[in-house]
């Protein structure tokens, strides 16, 4: 663990509750979004998209669409050949793991509904678009796997050619891992002398939903070719651009301009992106594509989709002694940059704030014919949090006692920090009692409870449920070296350039790239503070790989604790590179020179220079300390020790109608432990956007599937996502312990309330109807499946859909780690 760094800043600007610089280009909508882009001679790409989930391509007839008016072009995998290039996963989570090769577009065999097999070429986008209507294929429809139990039985296989629809099994147990006992023999023991909680969970599929649909344009007439995409890894897409077609990096300027959203559904290099290159390349001319709202939800990655199988031990005083996991994940019919790894991001967090002796994670990914899966705002962390935390207020209500009072009983104490758990993480810090008792002051809890014991009495029609989440999560992606450990394909640095111009301005270059969370901001928020510069006159860069040539891109809440903490560090190089400067201008040796809020000043006397003016200095350089180098400017690259755990303790309090099963959001309070906050604004912000998300898991949103493999939530009108009107007023709050592995003393915030969220909404929905005997209702938690469960009295609760039960796995099924 590191230590925090002891220089002295004058916090003025860190804390203030800034309104996002970027935001006045990005709500008047004066900025360029991808699809803003035009060049001279520009044509337009259209997908012509699979019908089927599972299908062989036996003819394509392109002689119609090639004829149609303003058409350039119609290019099929045969005509493209190798130079389609090919899609990477950078997450094989076990050396064995299937893996089979990703085209962007497959010429024999389509594996899901909304799969490209070909691409119109036209002088307009609408042109191309109509004639993709008129290009003519013929499929041999084969059996689709769409059931994930099913599938993980291979009763239909995903890829006829592999053989199975397993892709990889991957294992984390406590007792072989040296950080816990036998998890069997504690459930054995429980089974006999104390408690077995055990329950199977779904986590359906879910579509990231960006406000902007992905779009790119690749223009290969200058010196380099330049792609600008609707991406949130533009180096991770230049990477691949490079590693794979042979091009130089220095030859491919990969530009993410303003970024309407991701939540993970952008961190993929994907088929679109590059067909457009390909096309591009192959016709010397720009090349524009955007997708279509209904492309969007059917080919962008999804997330989510798991079925979670767990085995909870206890104490008949509820006193947790063993876990254990078995999970199965649809990978959908690719495996995605890291979708093989999303479930193995969750095995760290199934244990969450609580102290388990025992522990076993299992994993066994599936292939079906779907969409690919991939990160979605939490990735694996949120799957973990839901489940233990329901299994958590199931282990109250079994024992009879208040949610809190088990998990009180079972939670790391805020003296044991740092705090190494059952799954091998060292918790840095927290304070898990603060949290919950401010969370429960600001809930009323105990007003909630006696109106809820009221209503309960009086027969009313309308149940009031209370639902806890005491959740905490790792973020910050990563410390390289554990990344490495878990055979990550890429490292977990940032990197940053801070340069002091010859103005007075600061000039700041991050390698994150920001998409909505306001870095320009937060970011000139830490610089202004550390250089002592008015916060305007921080100018921050990023999401251009020419401008910002290294960096490794924004997900998994890592761009203020790895990126910021970059910018901390290049920052101090540009104090310590002032510093001699200042003592030869002030006559005083640089031991004497003390450095305080922007100003250089020599020790014990009034005489000093502000920075500017050692800026200004170091720029005419007329009078420099010799062999000083006359730039201020300084890069840093940062590899963090450990992850960060923000934590936090969400209380909902639900209305259920029991006649007709509608449930209605009462209140909802939550504080959040993020360390040090920058921003207070965006903090909020994004806990916000992030209890939307995991609100609309747990009541609204679902990709469904009909039985032969459509998307069916295919449109806004189906996939529901919640408008404002659809939430209440969020109450929430901080309590802070700052992270100790970082200067600054954050923990990420980015996925925070989705994470927290879910489980939260979903204990209040049971809470309100466990007196029907309810103790699940499978999410989204919509009238008709509450209904259901209300008048079955729960039969059936945790598995009203049809399909096998979850079958069991081990090593010798899906291949060895
Ligand atoms: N911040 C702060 N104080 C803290 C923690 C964070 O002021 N203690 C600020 C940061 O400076 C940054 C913002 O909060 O401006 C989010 O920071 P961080 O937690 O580092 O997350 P990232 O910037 O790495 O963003 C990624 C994260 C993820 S993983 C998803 S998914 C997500 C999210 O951010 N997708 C988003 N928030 C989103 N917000 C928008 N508008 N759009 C998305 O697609």
């Amino acid at each position: 663990m590191t230590v925090v760094d002891d220089r002295p800043t004058v916090a003025k600007e860190v804390g203030q509750a800034r309104a996002r610089k970027e935001d006045q280009r990005l709500i008047t909508g004066r900025t360029k979004w991808t699809d803003n882009i035009t060049l001279n001679g520009m044509v337009h790409l259209a997908m012509v998209r699979s019908p089927y989930a599972h299908a062989n391509i036996t003819a394509i007839n392109t002689t119609e669409a090639k004829a149609a008016e303003n058409v350039l072009q119609v290019y099929t995998a045969a005509d493209l050949g190798d130079s389609q290039g090919v899609l990477i996963n950078a997450w094989a989570i076990t050396p064995d793991q299937k893996t089979p090769v990703h085209l962007p577009m497959p010429g024999d065999r389509v594996t899901f509904a909304g799969e490209i097999v070909a691409v119109v070429v036209a002088r307009t986008a609408a042109a191309a678009r109509d004639a993709v209507q008129l290009v003519d294929v013929d499929y041999e429809e084969l059996p689709a796997a769409l059931d994930l139990r099913e599938n993980a039985q291979d009763k239909v296989l995903a890829h006829p050619d592999l053989g199975t629809n397993k892709s990889a099994f991957w294992k984390f147990d406590s007792e072989e891992a040296g950080t816990g006992g036998n998890v069997d023999a504690a459930i054995d023991k429980a089974r006999t002398e104390g408690v077995v909680i055990e329950r199977e969970y779904r986590q359906q599929r879910l579509i990231p939903a960006f406000m902007e649909p992905r779009s790119c344009v690749v223009d290969p007439t200058g010196d380099q070719i330049t792609m600008w995409s609707a991406t949130q890894v533009p180096h991770i897409v230049r990477f691949a651009l490079a590693a794979t077609t042979g091009v130089p990096e220095s030859k491919i300027r990969v530009i993410a301009p303003d970024v309407g959203g991701g939540f993970g559904g952008k961190l993929q290099v994907t088929p679109e992106e590059w067909l457009v290159w390909c096309i591009a390349r192959r016709l010397g001319k720009p090349v524009k594509y955007t997708e279509t709202r209904s492309e969007s939800l059917m080919a962008a990655h999804h997330g989510r989709d798991q079925w979670q199988k767990l085995t909870m031990a206890a104490t008949k005083d509820g006193i947790l002694t063993g876990l254990k996991v078995e999970l199965l994940a649809d990978l959908g019919s690719y495996v995605a940059i890291v979708g093989g790894g999303v479930p193995v991001l969750g095995a760290f967090m199934f244990n969450a704030i609580y102290k388990f002796p025992a522990y076993q994670f299992t994993c066994q990914t599936v292939f079906s014919n779907k969409a690919w899966t991939d990160a979605y705002r939490g990735a694996g962390r949120p799957e973990a949090t839901f489940a233990i935390e329901r299994l958590m207020d199931e282990l109250a209500n079994e024992l009879g006692v208040d949610p809190f009072e088990v998990r009180e009983k079972n939670w790391i104490k805020h003296e044991e920090f740092p705090f190494t758990t059952v799954a091998g993480l060292e918790y840095d810090s927290g304070n898990y009692e603060a949290a919950t008792a401010r969370a429960k002051e600001m809930f009323d809890y105990d007003g909630l409870r006696a109106e809820q014991k009221a209503r309960r009495a009086s027969g009313d029609s309308v149940q009031l449920g209370i639902g806890v989440s005491t959740f905490t999560e790792m973020c910050g992606l990563a410390p390289s070296r554990v990344l490495g450990s878990l055979n990550y394909g890429a490292g977990g640095w940032e990197s940053a350039s801070v340069r002091m111009l010859a103005t007075g301005k600061v000039e700041v270059v991050t390698g994150a790239s920001a998409h909505g969370q306001g870095h320009e901001t937060a970011f000139s928020q830490i610089v202004a503070d550390r250089l002592g510069v008015p916060f305007e006159d921080v100018e921050v860069l990023h999401g251009d790989t020419q401008i910002a040539p290294k960096g490794l891109d924004t997900y998994g809440s890592r761009s203020l604790v790895v990126g910021g903490e970059a910018l901390v560090k290049a920052t101090d190089k540009v104090i310590e590179k002032a510093k001699p400067v200042a003592a030869h201008l002030l006559e005083a040796s640089v031991e004497d020179i003390e450095y305080s809020a922007g100003r250089f000043s020599v020790k014990g006397t009034e005489q000093g220079l502000s920075i500017q003016e050692i800026a200004g200095a170091v720029f005419v350089a007329h009078n420099l300390p010799d062999g000083m180098e006359p730039t201020l400017d300084s890069d840093a690259t940062y590899d963090p020790v450990n992850f960060n755990y923000p934590h936090g303790t969400h209380l909902c309090a639900v209305e259920v109608d029991t006649e007709t099963g509608e449930v209605k959001m009462r209140k909802y309070v939550c504080v959040d432990d993020v360390g040090t906050v920058i921003n207070p604004l965006i903090v909020s912000g994004q806990i916000h956007g992030g209890l939307t998300q995991g609100i609309a898991q747990a009541l609204f949103e679902e990709a469904v599937y009909d039985d032969s493999g459509t998307l069916v939530s295919g449109s806004f009108v189906d996939y529901l996502v919640p408008t404002a009107a659809d939430m209440i007023s969020f109450d929430i709050d901080h309590h802070s312990t700052p992270s100790l592995t970082n200067t600054l003393g954050t923990k990420g915030v980015g996925e925070a309330g989705t994470i927290a969220s879910t489980p939260a909404v979903v204990n209040a929905v049971v809470d309100a109807i466990r007196q029907f005997g309810v103790d699940d209702v499978q999410m989204p938690c919509t009238p008709e499946r509450v209904w259901k469960a209300i008048q079955s009295g729960g039969a059936n609760q945790s598995d009203p859909t049809e399909g096998a039960a979850m079958p069991h796995f081990d090593e010798s099924e899906g291949g060895a780690q």
